[in-house]
């Protein structure tokens, strides 16, 4: 393992999964434009580097993120305010589409472009501390890196207008009721959990669980016989892998596959 401390500390596993644990405590882990970049620099290296497996993001601290910095917030105009939303959600959007699996470990406050944040990976967890929401508002914005529109297809449109509309809070056990996150987990426990998650995630066919984060993720917003064409083309290109022979053979053989991304 290597550690390289910074706002964003990085940390490789030898199982394959780089952890990225956002260390600005003394600002609740606020996202500046110098964080954001370490994060677009962070998940580029993630996608690009082939030991890199899947991602593990969590927060230093009470907090995962307590959303965008507010004391840079203060000085976005009309034009800057729309190339910084602009901006996040490029980097966002490059951590959905990584192609690898993502994991928020959500250890306390995942507020604004936290919650965004958290949004953007491709599974969520939380600690039993944890609290959710998009507080925007009370700034006089709006979630501006993919919250209005990532939040309604993961809860629901009425729960996203709530959570957006009030600016409140919820619980880690509400936002697991939500669908927000899939489980919750006393704190101390989180990053073991997100790590055999995670792992469980890393032994299966990379190219499977890459059409699978592909074909949800695109086919949400395709009519459904859209969706399901996207869906029987990818089903065909796995089954023109080596994984899929391999995964096959090993349930025949009653032995436990050995993927190899090919
Ligand atoms: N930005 C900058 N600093 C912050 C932030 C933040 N988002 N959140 C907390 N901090 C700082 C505080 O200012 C404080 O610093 P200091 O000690 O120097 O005064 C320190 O972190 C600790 O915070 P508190 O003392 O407030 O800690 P509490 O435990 O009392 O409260 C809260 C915790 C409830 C989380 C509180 O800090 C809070 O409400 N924070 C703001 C949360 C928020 O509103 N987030 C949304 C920000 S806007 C956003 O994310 C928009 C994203 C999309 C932007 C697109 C724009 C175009």
């Amino acid at each position: 393992m290597d550690n390289t401390q910074m706002i964003l500390n990085i940390t490789r596993h030898d199982s394959g999964i780089l952890q990225l644990t956002i260390n600005r405590p003394d600002a609740l882990n606020a996202l500046n434009a110098e964080l954001m970049e370490q994060l677009y620099q962070a998940f580029i290296m993630a996608k690009e580097d082939n030991t890199v497996k899947g991602l593990l993001i969590t927060g230093q601290g009470k907090a995962f993120c307590a959303g965008a910095d507010i004391k840079q917030l203060a000085k976005l105009n009309g034009q800057t305010g729309l190339a910084f939303a602009r901006q996040g959600q490029m980097v966002f959007r490059f951590l959905e589409q990584l192609g690898k699996p993502s994991l928020a470990a959500v250890n306390g406050f995942a507020l604004g472009g936290g919650c965004e944040l958290a949004m953007a990976a491709t599974m969520r967890i939380a600690s039993t501390n944890a609290l959710f929401g998009q507080p925007e508002v009370k700034l006089g914005v709006i979630p501006g890196f993919g919250g209005t529109q990532r939040l309604a297809r993961l809860v629901g449109k009425g729960r996203a207008l709530d959570l957006c509309l009030t600016g409140r809070t919820i619980k880690a056990e509400e936002a697991l009721a939500w669908g927000l996150v899939s489980e919750v987990v006393p704190l101390e426990e989180l990053i073991h959990r997100a790590e055999a998650i995670l792992t469980g995630l890393i032994r299966l066919g990379p190219l499977a669980l890459r059409g699978v984060m592909n074909v949800i993720d695109r086919g949400y917003d395709l009519s459904l016989d859209d969706a399901f064409e996207l869906e029987a083309v990818h089903f065909g290109l796995c089954c023109a892998t080596q994984d899929k022979k391999e995964g096959v053979n090993a349930f025949i053989e009653k032995r436990v596959a050995a993927f190899c991304g090919e």
